[in-house]
């Protein structure tokens, strides 16, 4: 504990990530509020602060994934590659935050431990782990759907004597895997990006893996100065595209079953697009890869077909091969030669379903078959998403409730915007909302826009509390489990709905109606003059 400060805000932004960033801006800068940010990292950043593992960059193209807000931004960045590494990410980050002077009102290196909303007053009482203590009008978290890193309880993890470090929150310092014997447990999007890079540089590298995963190569590129100059001349139409659309990708999704084509045909078009790279196989290919099990399996299938065609151990292809759960219905990763990786000699794969980890030891990791002595242990295996972080915060809203005990049965919001119980808390990105199922950006402008316009419309009527009606959440809720149950995505045990962790409810958390369609119904919403919201003075 520092020194112990109390002050009175308009709004206290939790997180200076990409939303908490914009969120700082816009309600400081453009509604000309009082605001204060606490971030828990020593610097800006949040995902791009905390994942500075080996090989991490963004999924998601760099044209499109950043910030619309200001013109003068977008024209004077320029960004060197398709998809980014994670230091670039970074620097952007940070340059947002000088450009518009965003610093001065973060506090960095202090957690909110708890957010108590005062009847009384229609406040909230926010305290932080430096002893701060805040009393403001409105909370608006912006802590991120993939921050709170998931450490598996594997019995001896603490009690091993080598270096240990999770993807998630990776040592500012970095780690020297040089001349260094390595295990890396995951095989997710962190794990897929890491492992050929750690595989490059470390002695040796044993990859434990419990689901094999389906990913498509990325093919990075470097962007040419005739493709960012095309890129800065259409940002117009490139954002507007990104709005329209379900993923807020500026590409118009493919209108055509996998079965309009001929099996040429569709051999075809999935070569094209594997050679092309990225989430373009998803969305360019055929449009019902996520609703009808037999178009999926198609595209199973071809991916399937390249794993062994690159694995030259035809067991460890096998192994690598999943069948388990449809393509897309986990996160689908891209990657940068994961799978030709596991035909280096240094690298091997033991598949944990076959032989279980049954310790962590002192020296390395014991599975039901023997044990695999290491130096380093690079935990790959996600995070508590999309309600880890909120909950970690100790929120108690009208009549004593806490957040969890409302959450007990699994996240309920309306919209995913607001809780009934919890007034004048907004969460951004929060469950129930599209988010980790678009480009992150545009799901974080869209839900910031949202909230800043609720506030104004809150100061020009002189409403001083906001809170989501019950039955509307109710409705909302039930209308984000129909549409999950739509689609492939309940077929797989995906940190989507929450498998990954232990004892978490079985909720299917983000909305899959897409973001044109959900950014639709938050503007009906106003419309009808903030219909499912209650509104007082
Ligand atoms: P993910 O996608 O949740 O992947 C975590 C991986 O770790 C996955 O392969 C898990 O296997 C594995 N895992 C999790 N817990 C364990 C234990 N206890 N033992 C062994 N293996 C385990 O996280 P990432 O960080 O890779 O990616 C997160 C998101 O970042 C990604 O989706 C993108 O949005 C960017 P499982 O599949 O659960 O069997």
């Amino acid at each position: 504990m520092t020194e112990s400060k109390t002050e009175n805000l308009d709004v206290v932004v939790i997180g200076a990530g990409f939303a908490g960033l914009y969120a700082l801006y816009q309600f400081r800068d453009v509604l000309g509020l009082n605001v204060r940010a606490f971030e828990a990292g020593d610097g800006v950043g949040g995902t791009w602060y905390f994942n500075r593992y080996p090989g991490a960059r963004c999924d998601s193209e760099s044209f499109y994934y950043s910030y619309s807000f200001s013109e003068e931004l977008q024209q004077e960045w320029t960004w060197s590659s398709k998809y980014p590494e994670q230091p670039e990410i970074l620097k952007y980050l940070e340059h947002v935050a000088d450009r518009f002077d965003l610093e001065k009102d973060i506090q960095l290196s202090t957690k909110v431990v708890s957010a108590v909303f005062d009847e009384a007053i229609a406040k909230w009482t926010v305290k932080t782990d430096r002893g701060d203590t805040l009393v403001t009008q409105f909370v608006v978290t912006a802590v991120g759907c993939l921050s709170a890193a998931n450490m598996p309880d594997i019995p001896g993890r603490d009690d091993f004597e080598g270096v240990s470090c999770h993807t998630g929150a990776w040592p500012a310092a970095g780690v020297d895997f040089k001349g260094k014997r390595v295990a890396l447990i995951g095989t997710g999007s962190s794990g897929i990006q890491s492992t050929p890079v750690i595989a490059e540089q470390a002695d040796s590298l044993t990859v434990f893996q419990r689901t094999p995963n389906y990913t498509v190569p990325t093919r990075n590129k470097k962007l040419t100065p005739e493709a960012t100059a095309w890129i800065k001349d259409n940002y117009t139409g490139i954002r507007e595209l990104t709005r329209e659309t379900a993923a807020g990708f500026p590409y118009h999704p493919i209108e055509r079953s996998a079965f309009d084509v001929t099996e040429e045909e569709r051999e075809e078009i999935f070569e094209r697009l594997w050679q092309e790279g990225g989430f373009k196989f998803m969305w360019g290919s055929f449009n019902d890869l996520m609703q009808n099990k037999d178009a999926n399996d198609l595209a199973a299938e071809f991916i399937r077909k390249k794993i062994r065609e690159m694995v030259k151990d035809p067991v460890t292809a096998e192994k690598l091969c999943p069948t388990d759960h449809p393509w897309g219905s986990k996160r689908p990763p891209i990657d940068t030669d994961y799978f030709v990786t596991f035909n280096r000699d240094n690298v091997e794969l033991v598949d944990i379903k076959e032989e279980p980890i049954e310790a962590i030891t002192p020296k390395g990791v014991r599975t039901a078959k023997g044990e695999y002595a290491v130096d380093t242990i690079v935990y790959a295996t996600g995070f508590d998403a999309m309600t880890g972080s909120l909950l970690k915060i100790e929120i108690e809203g009208l009549g004593g409730q806490t957040l969890a005990e409302k959450w007990s049965a699994g996240p309920r919001t309306y919209l995913g915007l607001q809780v009934a119980g919890f007034p004048n808390l907004f969460t951004i990105t929060g469950p129930g909302s599209p988010s980790v199922l678009m480009n992150m950006p545009v799901a974080i402008e869209q839900h910031v826009n949202w909230i800043s316009d609720c506030i104004q419309h809150m100061r020009d009527t002189g409403a001083t509390r906001i809170e989501a009606n019950l039955d509307a959440e109710n409705k909302w809720v039930e209308h984000v489990n129909e549409a999950a149950q739509a689609t492939l995505f309940y077929e797989a045990k995906s940190w989507y709905l929450g498998v990954n962790i232990p004892g978490k409810p079985r909720v299917f958390m983000p909305y899959v109606g897409g973001g044109k369609n959900y950014s639709d119904i938050c503007d009906g919403v106003v419309e009808k003059g903030y219909e499912g919201f209650e509104l007082a003075s």
